[in-house]
């Protein structure tokens, strides 16, 4: 059996754009009432005071500008500081979740890139890092809105959801398992946010990205890439956590602990992961018996633009350009699993036939998701 490409790719943008300005400006006019209000506890040394935010030093530590968020007047309102339903939130928790309806959004698209409906695909993955419903699987309300046949499954790899999701497409293609897959990673991260915690509450925002893939020779798409070769790492660590789950259903009364949001140690992780993602990418192309020079762009993971600097840089051997490694996380923050598909949705238009790229994921778990693509 022949290869897998990736024949469209879709994003839904979720509705309320949060600037810099915005997040901090609440978050310091919420934290100082907080530090007024507790200040007997905070002077007894019972509660530590609050350190203020600032939107400077977001920019700079992570190249975050603004994030989309499915529901923006919560997470900034002074005395709240955490979403309401968005305006996609069904009337009743039966009802389809919000997260499916981002997924069918950016699914629309990207079959369309294809050239295909819902009605030609027989496998639905989607592969997210955090979940508005478990049961049941909100990719079989997905297969059953756009009408695919065949099955379809929720997955889960964190931020390298994407990546993982597709691996898993182009082993059931290979196999004939499946002969046409969409896979869409919809992040709704913004109701496992603290937006009360400095260190974390610029990081994310939400946003879908849609994948259609096919066999090589059966695709009637015009833009699509192959998959030429791929590498997947894991590695366990506790330095990105949301620890959120069916316990809190028991320990109601801990609902509010900052452990059931996400929670991480950035500068650990920062240290930690990116050594290990240097050496996979090089392993990688030893593998395959390439160098980066081969390559016109590398689709990384949004986490942090020092990070995606640093790794081009060491890569390269100079300084890295946005068409080297185009970054989309001033625009969109970090959008867990969806980030290095959204960067190569929006910056692959200009790939002639044989280019080509290189999509690498990485972050919690530890995950990284490193795929070779060529333009047909
Ligand atoms: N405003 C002002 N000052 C601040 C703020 C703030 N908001 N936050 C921290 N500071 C202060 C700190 O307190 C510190 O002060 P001091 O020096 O006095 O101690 C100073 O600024 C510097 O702090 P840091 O050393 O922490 O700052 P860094 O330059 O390291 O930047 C980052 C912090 C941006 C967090 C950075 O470490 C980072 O991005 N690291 C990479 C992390 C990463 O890649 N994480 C992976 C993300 S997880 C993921 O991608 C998806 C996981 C799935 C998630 C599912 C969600 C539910």
């Amino acid at each position: 059996m022949g290869g897998v490409v990736i024949s469209g790719t879709g994003v839904f943008t979720p509705p309320d754009v949060v600037s810099n300005d915005m997040l901090v400006n609440s978050y310091n006019e919420h934290t100082e009432l907080w530090n007024k209000q507790n200040a007997t506890a905070i002077e007894a040394g019972e509660l530590e005071k609050r350190e203020l935010s600032s939107a400077a030093f977001i920019e700079k530590a992570s190249g975050v500008k603004s994030r989309y968020l499915m529901e923006g007047k919560g997470p900034t309102e002074v005395g709240r500081m955490y979403p309401y339903l968005s305006k996609y939130a069904p009337e009743t928790n039966m009802g389809t979740p919000a997260q499916v309806k981002m997924a069918y959004e950016a699914a629309m698209e990207a079959l369309s890139e294809a050239g295909l409906t819902g009605a030609d695909i027989d496998m639905v993955i989607i592969s997210a890092s955090v979940w508005e419903r478990f049961i049941p699987s909100m990719a079989t309300e997905l297969q059953q809105m756009i009408g695919a046949k065949g099955f379809a499954f929720d997955m889960s790899m964190a931020c390298s959801s994407a990546t993982f999701g597709m691996s898993t497409a182009t082993d059931a293609l290979k196999s004939g398992m499946a002969t046409k897959a969409l896979v869409v990673t919809a992040e709704y991260l913004s109701p496992m946010m603290n937006y009360e915690e400095r260190d974390g509450h610029f990081i994310f925002g939400d946003a879908a990205v849609a994948m259609v893939l096919e066999r090589d020779g059966e695709t009637k798409s015009k833009t699509a890439f192959r998959i030429n070769s791929r590498k997947l790492k894991t590695e366990f660590s506790t330095n990105i956590q949301a620890g959120f789950g069916t316990r809190a259903l028991i320990e109601r009364d801990k609902i509010n602990d900052p452990s059931q949001r996400f929670v991480q140690h950035g500068r650990t992780v920062f240290r930690e992961l990116l050594p290990m993602v240097i050496e996979l990418i090089r392993d990688h192309l030893d593998d395959i018996g390439k160098s980066v020079e081969d390559f016109k762009r590398f689709w990384l993971h949004q986490a942090n633009i020092n990070m995606n600097i640093f790794a081009t840089k060491k890569l390269l051997g100079r300084e890295p350009n946005q068409k080297d490694a185009p970054i989309v996380l001033d625009e969109f923050a970090n959008t867990a699993g969806a980030g290095c598909m959204i960067a190569f949705h929006l910056h692959k238009a200009d790939f002639k036939p044989g280019d080509l790229g290189m999509i690498c994921s990485f972050g919690a778990s530890y995950s990284i998701g490193c795929f070779e693509v060529e333009r047909l």
